[in-house]
This record gives structure tokens, C-alpha cells and sequence, in this order.
């Protein structure tokens, strides 16, 4: 089961079925951000490998190729049969995924287990992608298909690195497309370990192509490549904007985007303290706080403001910090050095700008990426730690007296990505919901259903992933007119 000796076997490119060296023979390393330590050497692609890749995945998908003639239940048993391969080896997969981001062991195993999840729903699309007839004027029989996209890119980052496979390759793959997939350069090994399991489930040569490298060169490569239809992405609204001109000045090529936040997490006088703490803190704190939805603005009611601060601290207090094998371990370390700047320097911010440090604010231990759990009390709205996706173990605590100010406060950003509330009150918990500016609202949770669209407001994104709304970023709509005798 766990453990920190995973073999990793899968460290090459996969272009076309195969892993090969990249084209400069160029290698990268991955390392453990538990200890800063190797786990790795990488095949580093770059525009070379990348048109290798395209040219695979352009050839897999040319008229009457197996990929396209292949029958949608074929499709479909193609990414059961994936699901299941992924299943069979998840203390692998999860072992790599543990090794490469510091997560938490059994956290790396359940986020495999909903990859699997993701890879099954999938699969019971891929033969329900249905046209209309559409009822027009005249002489005509006129009806819509869906067909696939062509070639696209997708591109993810490191905080989820199987469940991004499974959220972006599942539904490309449903959809018909095939696929150049950049993993992110800190996290590159459950991809690769993915990519073999295509090969063995039996995808054809080239539908699906992993090329791991950095950002400004594979990445770059990917979304101004004349070929790649659609780029699917998910990281920051800052390269999300780099996509977004660089697809445009290509070839136009279709772009998803899920990007960062800053949700509001909105806490009514109303409530049972006890019950809402806990999800107050996983929320912020769970993946050492390195989540898309992470609720980083806590909106507190006035009157039980004191209470919230004092009860939050002894309960995060508690959190088991550690390598991500030692059993019992909540929080592991940030991903990389960059990361682990970024966070500290945030949390300088919070005290230079005003806010009281409650817990926490410094580096865990000598070796490693981790830091403390932080929480900040007297937050308020224009300091940068309530301002700034930080994307990392920091709660910002913030005081509210209603709840049209709450509204107001909570849209007073230009993230729109997630949202939780918790009230007793149903009145106050619609008006919450219908009015906040955010692509999901919890409410009285911390849990997201599954098969519902995800995606984002404003800056937080375009697009929506998940159930057959992911599907569908993958797909066109053609519109056929066909003339008839008369009208019928
Ligand atoms: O993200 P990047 P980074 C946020 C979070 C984090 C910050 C920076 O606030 O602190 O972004 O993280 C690829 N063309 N999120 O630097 O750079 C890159 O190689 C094409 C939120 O890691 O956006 C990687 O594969 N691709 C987020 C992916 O983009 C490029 C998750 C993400 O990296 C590229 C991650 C370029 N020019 C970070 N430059 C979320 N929404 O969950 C980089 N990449």
C-alpha cells in the first residue's frame, strides 16, 4: 500500500502510444516537496516534441481513422475499461500522486478513487451526445450534430494533478477528440502513469499524447499551434489571459478556462458553531490550502465574531502537519519553492497591512515546504490577504453586520468562482445564493455534488466542467438543412 519508494516507471513523453526522449534530450527534475529531494528525471518537451504531438494527434483523427470510426459504445467501454485500469492500480497511481505533491496519502487515494469516479461518468456519455430535429419554415428536414472538436490542447496544474486528467482527458475523450495533455512541470508522473494505462485499456496510437515541460515553452507551444482546435486550461487567471491571446492570435482555437479565486465563505449569527468550524477549516486548510474553491474569505456576523476567531484557532491548532506518508497527517507542504515564497510572503502582507495574527505565520519544520496553519482576525476588505488568490494555509477572518453588506462585500471581487453560506434562515440563504456573483454557492456544506457544471464568474473563468456540460466543451454543433419535396 503506501509507499514512499514508489517506482516510478513512466518518466518519458508519450507521443503516439510510445514514450520517447525529447527531441533536445533535455530532462527536468520532479521533486518531493516533502523533502526537496529528487524523485525523478523528466523528458522536458518543447515546440519540437509538441508538433510531433500534434502531428500524432491530427493523423488519429483524420476522416475514417480507427478513432473516428469507432462506435460511441466502443468509445465509452474504451473509457470504462480506463476507469477500471486506473481502479486496479490506484495504490500506484496513488503512491506517485503523494510523491509528487506532498499530499496527504489517503488524500492522494480518494482523489484517484474520484478520478475513477470521473472516468466511469464520463464513459455513460460518450453514446448519449445527441443532435435535435429542429422544426424550420419551409421545405426543409433540419437537424443539429455534435462532433468532436479535432485535436486539442489541455493544459492543468499541480494542486489536482489525476482528478485534472480525469476532469479535462475524460470528457475530450468522450467527445470524440484527440489529445495533447501538458501536465504541470512540479507534478508530471500520475499523467505519464495515466497515459500507459490508455495504451493498455486500448485507445489508438495518438489520441491521447503527454507531453510534460514547462509553461512558456511546451505549454506555449500547445496554445499557438495552428492545429490544436480547443485548448482546455486550468491554473492561473494570469497565464489563463496568455492563453486567451495566444489562441487568438493563431488560429482563434476554442478556450476553456478555470481559474483562481478568492470565494466567501459567509457565516450567519444564526448557526451552530460547532458544525461550521469544521468545514470552515478543511476548506481553507485541506491540500495545504492549494485549492481553486477555497473559502479564504470568512464573512463572520458581528455578534458571534469573538466566538468564531477563538473556537477556529483551537480547532485548527490541532492539525496534524507531516510527510504525506506518515499516517494520521491533515496538512502536507506546499508544492514547490515558488509556492512556499509566495504563501510566506502573503502572510508578511497580513501583518504589514493591519490584520491580527492568530495562529500559525511561519515556515513547519527545517526540511521541506510546509507551513503553518494561519489564521488572521480583523481582516478587512482592501488589505491584499482579502484581495489575492494566496493559495495557501492562510484564513482570513472578516466582520459583517447584514446581509445586503455581506452581498455586496462577497461580489466585491473580480474572482467569481465558488461560495459557501451557512444560516438557518431560508430566506437569507436564497437571497445569498441568488445574488452572489460565483459559478457554484454551498449551502449549510462544504460539499459540491457531483455531475454539476463548475466553472467561474469574471476573472475565475469561461466555460463549464464536470457531467455533460464538460462534455460539451469538447464538441461543435453543426446545423444540416435538407431540402424535401414539400413541406412535411
Ligand atoms: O500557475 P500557472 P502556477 C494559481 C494560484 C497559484 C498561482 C501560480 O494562485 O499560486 O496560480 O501557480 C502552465 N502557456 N493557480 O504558477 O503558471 C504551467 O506549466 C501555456 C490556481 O503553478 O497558471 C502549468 O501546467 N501554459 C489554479 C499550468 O499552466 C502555461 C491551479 C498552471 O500553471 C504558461 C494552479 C503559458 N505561457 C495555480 N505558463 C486553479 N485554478 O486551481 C504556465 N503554463
Amino acid at each position: 500500500m503506501a509507499n514512499p519508494n514508489q517506482e516510478v516507471k513512466y518518466t518519458k513523453l508519450f507521443i503516439n502510444n510510445e514514450f520517447v526522449n525529447s527531441v533536445s534530450g533535455k530532462t527536468f527534475e520532479t521533486l518531493n516537496p516533502s523533502t526537496e529531494k529528487k524523485i525523478a528525471d523528466i523528458a522536458e518537451g518543447d515546440k519540437a516534441d509538441v508538433d510531433l504531438a500534434v502531428a500524432a494527434a491530427k493523423k488519429a483523427f483524420e476522416r475514417k481513422s480507427e478513432w473516428r470510426n469507432l462506435d460511441s459504445t466502443a468509445r465509452a467501454a474504451l473509457l470504462n475499461k480506463l476507469a477500471d485500469l486506473i481502479a486496479r492500480d490506484i495504490d500506484i497511481i496513488s503512491n506517485l500522486e503523494a510523491l509528487d505533491t506532498g499530499k496527504p496519502i489517503d488524500h492522494a487515494k480518494m482523489q484517484v478513487g474520484w478520478a475513477v469516479n470521473v472516468f466511469r461518468s464520463v464513459a455513460s456519455y460518450a453514446d448519449k451526445i445527441f443532435g435535435r430535429t429542429v422544426p424550420s419554415d419551409g421545405a426543409l428536414f433540419s437537424y443539429t450534430r455534435k462532433e468532436p472538436v479535432g485535436v486539442v490542447g489541455l493544459i492543468t496544474p499541480w494542486n489536482y494533478p489525476i482528478l485534472l486528467v480525469a476532469m479535462k482527458v475524460g470528457p475530450a475523450l468522450a467527445a470524440g477528440c484527440t489529445i495533447i495533455h501538458k501536465p504541470a512541470e512540479q507534478t508530471p508522473l500520475t499523467a505519464l502513469y495515466v497515459a500507459a494505462l490508455s495504451k493498455e485499456a486500448g485507445f489508438p496510437a495518438g489520441v491521447l499524447n503527454v507531453i510534460p515541460g514547462y509553461g512558456p515553452t511546451a505549454g506555449a507551444a500547445i496554445t499557438s499551434h495552428a492545429d490544436v482546435r480547443k485548448v482546455g486550461f486550468t491554473g492561473s487567471t494570469e497565464v489563463g489571459k496568455l492563453i486567451m491571446e495566444a489562441a487568438a492570435k493563431s488560429n482563434l482555437k476554442k478556450v476553456s478556462l478555470e481559474l483562481g479565486g478568492k470565494s466567501p465563505f459567509v457565516v450567519f449569527d444564526d448557526v451552530n458553531l460547532d458544525e461550521v468550524i469544521p468545514v470552515a477549516v478543511e476548506g481553507v486548510f485541506t491540500n495545504a490550502g492549494q485549492i481553486c474553491i477555497a473559502p479564504s474569505r470568512t464573512f463572520v456576523q458581528e455578534s458571534i465574531y469573538d466566538e468564531f476567531v477563538k473556537k477556529v484557532v483551537a480547532y485548527a491548532k490541532n492539525r496534524k502537519l507531516g510527510s504525506q506518508f506518515t499516517s494520521g497527517v491533515q496538512q502536507g507542504p506546499q508544492v514547490d519553492k515558488d509556492t512556499f515564497d509566495k504563501v510566506l510572503t502573503y502572510i508578511e502582507y497580513g501583518k504589514q497591512d493591519g490584520a491580527k495574527l492568530e495562529l500559525g505565520g511561519k515556515r513547519w519544520g527545517t526540511e521541506g515546504y510546509f507551513i503553518e496553519p494561519t489564521i488572521f482576525s480583523n481582516v478587512t476588505d482592501n488589505m491584499r490577504i482579502a484581495r489575492d488568490e494566496i493559495f495557501g494555509p492562510v484564513m482570513s477572518i472578516l466582520k459583517f453586520k447584514t446581509l445586503e453588506e455581506v452581498i455586496d462585500r462577497a461580489n466585491n471581487t473580480e474572482y467569481g468562482l465558488s461560495s459557501t453560506v451557512f444560516t438557518k434562515n431560508i430566506e437569507q440563504a436564497f437571497a445569498f445564493a441568488n445574488q452572489v456573483e460565483a459559478g457554484n454557492v454551498k449551502v449549510n456544506s462544504g460539499g459540491m455534488g457531483n455531475n454539476l457544471p463548475f466553472g467561474g464568474y469574471k476573472q475565475s473563468g469561461i466555460g463549464r466542467e464536470g457531467g455533460d456540460y464538460g462534455v460539451e466543451l469538447y464538441l461543435e454543433t453543426k446545423a444540416v438543412s435538407i431540402k424535401m419535396p414539400y413541406k412535411m
